[in-house]
Order: structure tokens, then C-alpha cells, then sequence
């Protein structure tokens, strides 16, 4: 392990966590650095809810509810059974708790911290070493236009179970949001070895990282690999609504759909074993491939998958220094 090399993961929530929990368990703390997509986040009883960026925090900790891979382990739904008798709104659940790192948060913000330090300190209280940033400080809300009509993101995820079909999404709202500082930063931090873009949604996870202003021309000029790592194996998502959303986009929904979405930010692409028949067409895009599998069950996939991803990002960085 060479402390100095450094990696910047970007993710959403439950998928790209954990890639994320593999990687930091063959970096050191001090290598690993991970943007959470905020798209996701929104305002529920007055807290602030950041689900990604807690799933995350959850998931690092060791704190996670492994079965629904949101929220935490061993929770207690008081709160919620309350809210029922009162006849409010429950179909977004914050458990017992839960409710304190939104409660955290939301009094944080009212005090004029930023996000990004909000963070840090809640990820120094659970004993998180790995660096968690936000992809940005302010609102950039994700707004899914459906058949439905216009729906904030956790109504189409949580509330309508992604049932309403999208027509287009929007992502940052009405007021253009900047990346985070620290996100920057680390785009320019010259240890930076690779850009890792987890296995989570393209279009809910990543995508809305990548829309902020100056987000893709900072990471092309960084000019460390970008890699990939797919989120469809065999025409089926590893995790949620994916493969819907692409066939909803009419896109095709295999792993060549997904280079072509990312064509202009990666370097390379990690695909599953099963989908290496696809190989030849991505790297005639200028893509190059990686095979092995990627479908993580148990935490030694996840660290194997981790070992693949730094193994490849070598070889982009020895093939980059050649040519
Ligand atoms: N997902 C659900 O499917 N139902 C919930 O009630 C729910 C509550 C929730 C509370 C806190 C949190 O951090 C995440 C929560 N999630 C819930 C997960 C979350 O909505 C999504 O997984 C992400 O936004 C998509 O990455």
C-alpha cells in the first residue's frame, strides 16, 4: 500500500456504498475520499434529509441495516407508529434512531455550518476516517417528470416505488448549484491517482453530480483515469430501477448503453464476465474494458471488486504514461 495515492470515488446511495465499503477496506483512510450525490436530499417534518450521503456514513460505520441497506441496524419505529396515530405522513420512515443525525443536521444548517463541514463532524462521531463529501453545499435537487406529472425525487423513489414512468429528469433545480470546495479540491489534489464512479443509478446517482456547473470540464482537466463500473449485468441492474429508466429513456439496456451515457468522461469501463461479449464494441468508443465479476453479495466481493478497480486504474495510468 503506498500511503500517498489517493482516490476519489463519486456515488449514490445503496449500490455505490458498497464498492465504497470494499475500497475502504484495501486504502488506507487518508486514500479514499467519496462524493455523495445530494440530489436525493430534501426537507421532511422540517429535518434535512440527506439519504445518500447516510447511507454512506451508515455503511462505513458498520451502523447500516444490511437487509434494507437505508437506515440503520437495530432501529426502533416509535416515532413513526406516532406519527401514524396522529395521522401524518409515514410513507417515508426515519426510525428512532435515525432521527438524530437529521436532527444533527437540521439544527447544524440553522446554526450556517455547511454541508460539507456538517459531514465531516458527523462522520468523526461515528468514526468514519474516510473522507465523505457532499457533491455540493447547496440544494440540487433531482425533479423526475413523469407520466404522473413533475415529482420530487423521494415522492417518484419511496412514495410511488418508481412506478411512474419518467419522461425526463432534471437535476439542480431553479438555481445552478456549485460543486462543493472540497470536492474541487480534490480534483486537484496532484496524489489523486483515479476518478472511480461507484456502480450506482447513472441517471438518479450520478448523473446529477456530474450536471453541476463545471463538474465534468474539472474532472477531464484533473487528467487522472476515469473508470467506470457498470451498473448492468447481463441486462439487468445490480440494484433498483435502472434498467426501467433506460428503456423508459428508449435507450438500449445493456453494458454498451452504458459506455455510450458515460462516453465523455471515462477512461475505462469495469464490466461483469458475462457481458465481455461486449468488450470489443466499447473499446472501438475509445473506452478501454476490464471484465471480472461485479456483482457484490458478501464483503469479499466487495474487496475483490476494490482490488479489480485499483488494478485497472494502474494499468489506464501505466497505458496513459506510455502513449
Ligand atoms: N427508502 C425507502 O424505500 N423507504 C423509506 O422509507 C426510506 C427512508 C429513508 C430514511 C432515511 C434515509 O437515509 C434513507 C431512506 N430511504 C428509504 C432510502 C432512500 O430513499 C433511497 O435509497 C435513496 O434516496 C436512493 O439512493
Amino acid at each position: 500500500m503506498i500511503a500517498k495515492q489517493k482516490y476519489l470515488a463519486l456515488s449514490g446511495g445503496i449500490g455505490g456504498a458498497k464498492l465504497v465499503l470494499g475500497l475502504s477496506h484495501v486504502l488506507a483512510p487518508e486514500q479514499l475520499s467519496v462524493v455523495a450525490n445530494t440530489g436525493d436530499d430534501f426537507q421532511h417534518f422540517g429535518l434535512t434529509v440527506c439519504p445518500d450521503i447516510d447511507t454512506l456514513m451508515y455503511t462505513l460505520s458498520g451502523l447500516g441495516n444490511k437487509e434494507l441497506g437505508w437506515g440503520r441496524e437495530d432501529e426502533s419505529w416509535n416515532f413513526m407508529a406516532a406519527c401514524t396515530e396522529l395521522g401524518m405522513d409515514t410513507w417515508f420512515r426515519l426510525g428512532d434512531r435515525d432521527l438524530a443525525l437529521h436532527l444533527y443536521r437540521t439544527q447544524r444548517l440553522a446554526d450556517g455550518a455547511k454541508l460539507t463541514q456538517i459531514t465531516a463532524e458527523l462522520c468523526e462521531r461515528l468514526g468514519i476516517r474516510v473522507r465523505v463529501i457532499p457533491m455540493s453545499d447547496m440544494p440540487a435537487p433531482t425533479v423526475v417528470f413523469t407520466d404522473r406529472g413533475e415529482l420530487s425525487f423521494q415522492e417518484y423513489f419511496v412514495r410511488y416505488r418508481c412506478s411512474p414512468e419518467i419522461r425526463e429528469l432534471e437535476y439542480g433545480g431553479m438555481n445552478a448549484a456549485a460543486m462543493s470546495p472540497l470536492f474541487e479540491q480534490s480534483l486537484h489534489d496532484p496524489a489523486l491517482q483515479a476518478v472511480i464512479i461507484c456502480p450506482s443509478n447513472p441517471f438518479l446517482s450520478i448523473q446529477p453530480i456530474l450536471s453541476l456547473p463545471v463538474v465534468k470540464q474539472t474532472v477531464r482537466k484533473a487528467g487522472k483515469p476515469v473508470i467506470v463500473i457498470s451498473p448492468v449485468v447481463a441486462g439487468e441492474a445490480l440494484k433498483g430501477p435502472t434498467v426501467k429508466i433506460m428503456q423508459q429513456l428508449h435507450m438500449n439496456s445493456d453494458v454498451q448503453a452504458i459506455a455510450e451515457f458515460y462516453h465523455d468522461i471515462a477512461d475505462g469501463l469495469i464490466i461483469d464476465s458475462k457481458d465481455s461479449n461486449h468488450a470489443e464494441a466499447i473499446t472501438a468508443m475509445g473506452i478501454r474494458v476490464h471484465s471480472c465479476n461485479i456483482v457484490m453479495h458478501t464483503l469479499e466481493d466487495r474487496i475483490d471488486l476494490a482490488r479489480e478497480v485499483l488494478r485497472f486504474s494502474e494499468q489506464l495510468r501505466t497505458q496513459h504514461r506510455q502513449a
